[in-house]
């Protein structure tokens, strides 16, 4: 578990509040994959989707449904849906054809010990089965926000969101690289399926087009800030703390926020879009607390 300040705010307890999503999140993706054939398959699949990590992609989901006055239960097969994709976006980037890493979550990555070909696959099967989870494991919700669901996910995962990123960053690597271009990578690569993450939870809750509007700036901003603490703990955190290699930027010369910027004035960048994302939560008050401090946790969180 990462080391995480408690935010106590009007009674709302944050470290419970996590604790209490994350317990959620790992039951259900745990019973979410099955029967997947050759064995070897399956085991490929749940070794990095049970691999831990924070899960913020589905916590965000569900708290971005509970605060547009939804079901959380109904937004469960969405959320682990986009951990689905976000692992799968994991063994992908760490193939040696990409970042060519040999660890993540703690442990070697997916094709160290299943073999490139597995590995591939397993981030195949696992993408695929996100969109199972939620065209057709995802009962009680109508067709028609399932749909927009489905949407949101297409975008962020396509050429539009993940790959649009990733094959620019990829371009990035040696070269001089500006600050639009970097935030470009940034909104893509990292931004765009922790926004779909906040947008779906709200979809599926029925949310009217004032909160969505809300919420889609609360997560742009949120998701250029995680990126941006991500660029600055791969300088300032150890291996063994963020489970995956550090000092990767460096050794990949790759442009990073705190290489164009600096540290401080980085981290300057990142607060103040965490300010802005929660200005724009601000007619939700009490109702929008877990989305208020899960946003200050992307910049004081260690990994
Ligand atoms: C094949 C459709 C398809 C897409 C793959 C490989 C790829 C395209 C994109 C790479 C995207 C990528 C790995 C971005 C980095 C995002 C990031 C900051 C990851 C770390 O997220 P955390 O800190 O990790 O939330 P944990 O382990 O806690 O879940």
């Amino acid at each position: 578990m990462p080391a995480m300040t408690a935010v106590v705010a009007s009674g709302f307890d944050f470290s419970e509040f996590l604790e209490a999503g994350r317990r959620k999140v790992e039951e259900a993706l745990d019973g979410s994959l099955g029967p997947e054939r050759p064995e070897s398959l399956r085991e490929a699949m749940r070794y990095s989707l049970l691999a831990g990590g924070k899960r913020l992609r589905p916590i965000l989901c569900l708290a971005s449904c509970e605060l547009a006055g939804g079901d959380v239960a109904l937004a469960l097969p969405t959320a682990t849906a986009l951990e689905m994709i976000h692992t799968m976006s994991l063994i992908h980037d760490d193939l040696p054809a990409m970042d060519d890493d040999d660890l993540r979550r703690g442990r070697p990555t997916n094709h160290k010990v299943f073999g490139e070909a597995t590995a591939i696959l397993a981030g195949d099967a696992l993408l695929t089965r996100a969109f199972e989870m939620v065209a057709l494991r995802s009962p009680g919700v109508p067709a028609e926000r399932l749909l927009k669901v489905i949407g949101e996910l297409s975008l962020a995962a396509g050429a539009p969101g993940l790959v649009g990123g990733q094959i620019v960053d990829l371009a990035s690597e040696g070269v001089e690289v500006d600050l639009d271009t970097l935030e470009y990578i940034h909104l893509h690569k990292t931004g765009a399926l922790l926004q779909a993450s906040v947008l779906t939870g709200a979809l599926i809750a029925g949310a009217d087009e004032d909160l969505i509007g809300a919420l889609r700036t609360y997560s742009r901003a949120i998701g250029l800030a995680f990126q941006i603490i991500d660029d600055i703990l791969d300088v300032t955190a150890s291996s063994e703390v963020l489970g995956k290699t550090a000092g990767k930027d460096l050794t990949a010369d790759k442009t990073t926020y705190p290489k164009l910027l600096g540290l401080e004035e980085s981290k300057a960048r990142a607060e103040a879009l965490v300010e802005q994302a929660c200005e724009v939560l601000s007619p939700w008050a009490e109702k929008a607390q877990p989305l208020l401090a899960l946003a200050s946790y992307i910049t004081s969180r260690d990994r």
